[in-house]
């Protein structure tokens, strides 16, 4: 893990403002080249103005990492993330209600309408880094930070390997269990469709609840990423969706268990309220 000072300047204008940041990094000094060097620090000059979701959320800290989310069980895992890993960053809410998601300025960051999403000023090579894809995103904190993903190359692909399962099932099934429990699909007189996302998401618990037995964390004694991605969606499933006794979530007791450890870390508490709600 390296530690980096990087210097935050604005050379021309009327105005000068320089900061100190700093930041862990693993990655290679060579993917990350200064674009000017002052008394033997890097320089960054951040200007996130090429990007046009800052007209709509402007950058008030242009030197932190940009935010765009909503406390969604996807959205929270980038929040809980950066607060697990104290890198300094800049939440903007995107809001549902009035549809900012589908606005040109969110679709120029992410085409696919859907928060979270990030721009991360100092990203590979000292350039700004954009991105979107929760899954993504926590695996590219981890790797800036050296953070919550093992170091040793099985230890990397075992965090991955849950994060993507997390990604591709726990999330899509349980969301559809949302869909077709609480919201508009609960109205639909068949029944199949929210039957077989039930049964799939309790498939789904068990197997997690197998690999939680005897072990603090999905990876064991280590708290990783795979936590992050994972227990938002869980929270979710038993609280705003409602929808606990219908997966029989009594039977998981290794979920329930590891559950309450996640939402008592002070990190999680914050990162869960993170953008605030409109009051
Ligand atoms: N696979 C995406 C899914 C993101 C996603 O579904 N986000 C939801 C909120 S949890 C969203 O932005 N929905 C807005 C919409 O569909 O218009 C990720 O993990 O980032």
């Amino acid at each position: 893990m390296l530690s980096r000072f990087i210097f935050v300047g604005r050379a021309f204008g009327c105005f000068f403002s320089a900061f100190w940041l700093i930041a862990n990094s693993r990655f290679p000094d060579s993917d990350f080249q200064p674009q000017l060097s002052h008394k033997g620090y890097t320089i960054t000059m951040t200007d996130l103005s090429t990007f046009p979701i800052t007209k709509k959320w402007p950058a008030e800290h242009p030197d932190r990492i940009q935010l765009y989310s909503l406390p969604t069980p996807n959205g929270v895992k980038v929040s809980i993330m950066l607060e697990e890993t104290g890198l300094p960053y800049e939440p903007h809410l995107v809001r549902f209600d009035t549809n900012d998601q589908m606005s040109a300025e969110f679709l120029s960051l992410n085409p696919n309408n859907k928060i979270p999403a990030i721009i991360d000023p100092n990203g590979p090579d000292g350039k700004p880094l954009p991105l979107f894809e929760s899954g993504a995103i926590l695996i590219y904190l981890a790797d800036k930070t050296g953070k919550l993903i093992p170091q040793d190359a099985a230890g990397r692909y075992e965090a991955i390997q849950w994060v993507m399962f997390q990604m591709g099932g726990i999330g899509p099934m349980f969301g559809q269990v949302g869909f077709f429990h609480k919201f508009a699909g609960k109205e639909y007189e068949d029944k199949r469709p929210r039957d077989r996302y039930i049964a799939e998401s309790k498939r789904l618990l068990a197997v997690l609840d197998q690999q939680l037995e005897g072990r603090d964390w999905i990876l064991g004694d280590t708290y990783s990423i795979a936590d992050i991605a994972t227990f938002p969606w869980v929270r979710n499933l038993i609280g705003f969706y409602e929808a606990g006794d219908l997966v029989g979530i009594d039977d998981f007791s290794n979920v329930k268990r590891v559950l309450a450890a996640f939402v008592a870390r002070p990190a999680v508490v914050k990162g869960l309220d993170i953008p605030k709600r409109p009051a």
